[in-house]
């Protein structure tokens, strides 16, 4: 395992408030890029996390971040506000799927080239973006996962439960052979996107709650489109992870459903709208 990924600065999951400025208009900007970049980062009660999460971003690496609050209760939305982010607030909850639909629609919108999604709670490292917008970039990738699983040594040293790893690996395992896929995992909170992906998939069709991750995917992987991962490790700390077992199962059972619906509807056998194309 390596030496210098455990002996990274302490976890500090939280920050001071500072300018996003910082981030999207530093002071020496790098060279002019072709793409627009949008990142999104979908919300529900990130006060503690949210400016750690984007003090990592490196300067100049994004053009625009948007925070899309889902009826928080504590002060994301005004942290997110005085931090000068594009904010957009659902004054209901939605849920996770419903907030990422918010997310894209905007990137839409507003010309993203290319999409970044990543959650506000600071568990993946930030400083990983334009190394995953760089493969999309170059046409090797259309879509480009933050792989948190490089080696079970590493993900539970980074604090992984072991149930999660389990599972994790489990549900992996069976979406890489049901789909034709080599990824270290379907379910990361960080990812990438090509603009054509996010035209293509009909992503106002799925589900509003988690299992919209795995529907997008599959879409994406319906439509043709190349996905590929990177390791970004994991930290594990309270408020980086929220969902207990019970979600989590819930949303492990809709994740087999959602493969098992892939191959009825490519088999022609039953239909999914979520496999139709947008139109
Ligand atoms: N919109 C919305 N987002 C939620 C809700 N609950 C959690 N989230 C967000 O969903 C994201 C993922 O939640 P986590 O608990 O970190 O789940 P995870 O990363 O899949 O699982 P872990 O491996 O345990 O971290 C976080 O950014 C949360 O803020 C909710 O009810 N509505
Ligand atoms: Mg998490």
């Amino acid at each position: 395992m390596s030496a210098t990924l455990l002996d990274r600065p302490p976890l500090a999951p939280t920050h001071d408030v500072f300018h996003v400025d910082r981030v999207l208009r530093p002071a020496t900007p790098g060279p002019p890029r072709a793409h627009k970049i949008i990142a999104v980062l979908p919300a529900y009660n990130a006060e503690r996390t949210l400016a750690a999460t984007i003090a990592d971003f490196p300067p100049g690496s994004v053009d625009d971040i948007l925070l899309v609050d889902d009826g928080s209760t504590d002060r994301t939305v005004a942290i997110a506000r005085e931090m000068g982010l594009s904010v957009i607030v659902h004054p209901k909850n939605r849920g996770y799927g419903g907030n990422q639909k918010t997310c894209y629609q905007y990137c839409l919108d507003n010309g993203a080239d290319v999409v970044v999604m990543i959650h506000p709670d600071y568990q993946y490292d930030a400083r990983a973006i334009p190394h995953a917008v760089g493969i999309i970039e170059l046409g090797i990738c259309d879509v480009i996962l933050g792989n948190r699983v490089r080696s079970r040594p590493e993900a539970l040293a980074c604090g992984m439960p072991w149930w999660k790893y389990i599972s994790n690996r489990a549900l992996t395992m069976f979406e890489n052979v049901a789909l034709g896929q080599n990824l270290g995992e379907f379910h990361s909170g960080f990812r990438v996107y090509r603009r054509r992906v996010l035209e293509t998939v009909p992503f106002l069709r799925n589900s509003d709650d988690f299992v919209f991750d795995t529907q997008f995917l599959i879409q994406a992987i319906h439509f043709g489109f190349r996905l590929g991962d990177i390791p970004v490790p994991v930290r594990y700390f309270d408020e980086a992870s929220s969902i207990n077992f019970r979600r989590s199962t819930k949303y492990g059972l809709e994740t087999v459903e959602t493969v098992a619906r892939y191959w009825l509807h490519r088999a022609g056998l039953w239909r999914s709208h979520l496999f139709k194309p947008n139109g």
